[in-house]
């Protein structure tokens, strides 16, 4: 059998007794703190599972709970439990009074989180009496579920904020800006509720300008009575942040997603375009809000040389809840391609901003989306 580590060695001169009661708290201590960390990574782990049916980060929160299992039977810590004694728990009987309090699935996570967190952290304070060198594998776990614990509320908070919208149109800055304006109104009048305001050819003064009218439009949509259209800025955090847009959609050229974030906020959407099943998870536990998957198809609105095969756009449908929308050629003829493989939104230009009249053919897109049933994901 494995020997029971005693605790630090600068406490050898301590008296016995003393040591061994304090030692023997430690134990119990880091016992408790087990149970708890354990409980809330289970709870984040159903959370995922269950109510936000995130197959990539549930199987993040297993991979985590069961690192720390392992990591409980290390260096003689399983003796924990026959160093129980929940009937000398001076606290066991101390009941808080208070209701949980919890109201979505984002409440469930930040508080099982933050419980996980803290039992963490007091399994580094105690395993340090008992057996340092254990100390770092703790701390890492601990700092594995801070990513963890930010993916996991992005992702509650972007399945709210994104809810409904499976179509982002993307849109130039046309000749100029009465055309721009009435592209815009024609979109939202249609049922359009995100935009992304994309022209490589505009400088940034004339951006900023089409960002700032396509939001005065979005406000003023608002003001009578319809929903608040969302406004994204393509590749230009620093315009998105100036004109308080909903948010930027950024690529491999541009900034990157925790760079994104400095920039914008904690409040602004951050989009993020990615090409493989990697990216697309390394995108989600960087933070994140929505993803951008492809190019799918040919177009005339971007060149490339490869597309995305259709084993990762299947991929990252089945595997990833964050908002998702594929992008690159996308039509209404081409539409049931994407929509076999799981995907619920699409983003689309030319098919929209070319078509005779941009406004029908949004509705197009809409209705067909609206009519499918939401996908079923399997961990
Ligand atoms: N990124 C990948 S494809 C694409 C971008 C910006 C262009 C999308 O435009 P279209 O006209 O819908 O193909
Ligand atoms: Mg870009």
């Amino acid at each position: 059998m494995d020997s029971i580590p005693h605790g630090a060695e600068n406490e050898a001169d301590q008296p016995a007794g003393d040591r061994l009661g304090r030692v023997a708290g430690a134990w119990r201590a880091l016992d408790a703190s087990a149970n708890r960390a354990g409980e809330a990574l289970r709870v984040i782990e159903d959370t995922l599972r269950f109510m936000l049916d995130d197959p990539f980060l549930t199987q993040q929160a297993k991979d985590l709970r069961h690192d720390l299992a392992a990591l409980l039977m290390q260096g003689g810590l399983q003796h924990r439990i026959a160093l129980r004694d929940v009937a000398g728990d001076v606290g066991a009987g101390s009941r808080s009074a208070r209701p949980l309090g919890r109201t979505s699935p984002g409440d469930l996570l930040a508080a099982n989180a933050a419980r996980a967190a803290q039992a963490l952290r007091s399994l580094e304070e105690c395993v340090a009496l008992i057996a340092t060198g254990m100390v770092g594998g703790f701390e890492q776990l601990r700092y594995r579920l801070y990513t963890l614990e930010r993916a996991a509320i992005g992702a509650a908070r972007s399945a709210d904020r994104l809810d409904g919208i499976q179509l982002c149109v993307l849109v130039d800055g046309r000749e100029d800006e009465a055309k721009f304006s009435a592209l815009v109104k024609s979109l939202f009048a249609a049922g359009v509720l995100m935009i992304q305001v994309r022209d490589k050819t505009l400088l940034v003064p004339k951006l900023v300008a089409r960002v700032r009218m396509a939001l005065a439009i979005a406000h003023r949509h608002a003001d009578e009575g319809g929903p608040r259209p969302l406004v994204i800025v393509n590749d230009r955090a620093d315009v998105a942040a100036a004109v308080n847009a909903d948010g930027v959609h950024a690529g491999a050229d541009d900034l990157s997603t925790p760079l994104v974030r400095r920039v914008i906020g904690p409040q602004a959407l951050s989009g993020r375009t990615a090409h493989s099943l990697a990216e697309a998870e390394a995108a989600v536990l960087e933070g994140a809000d929505y993803l951008g998957v492809g190019p799918c198809f040919p177009t005339t609105t971007k060149q490339f040389g490869a597309f995305a095969d259709q084993e990762f756009l299947r991929g990252v449908a089945g595997s990833i809840s964050l908002p998702t929308f594929a992008i690159g050629g996308v039509t209404l003829e081409r539409l049931p391609e994407l929509t076999a493989l799981g995907i619920r939104r699409v983003a689309v230009a030319s098919a929209i901003t070319q078509a005779p009249d941009p406004a029908a053919a949004a509705r197009g897109f809409i209705e067909h989306l609206e009519r499918l049933e939401p996908l079923l994901r399997h961990p």
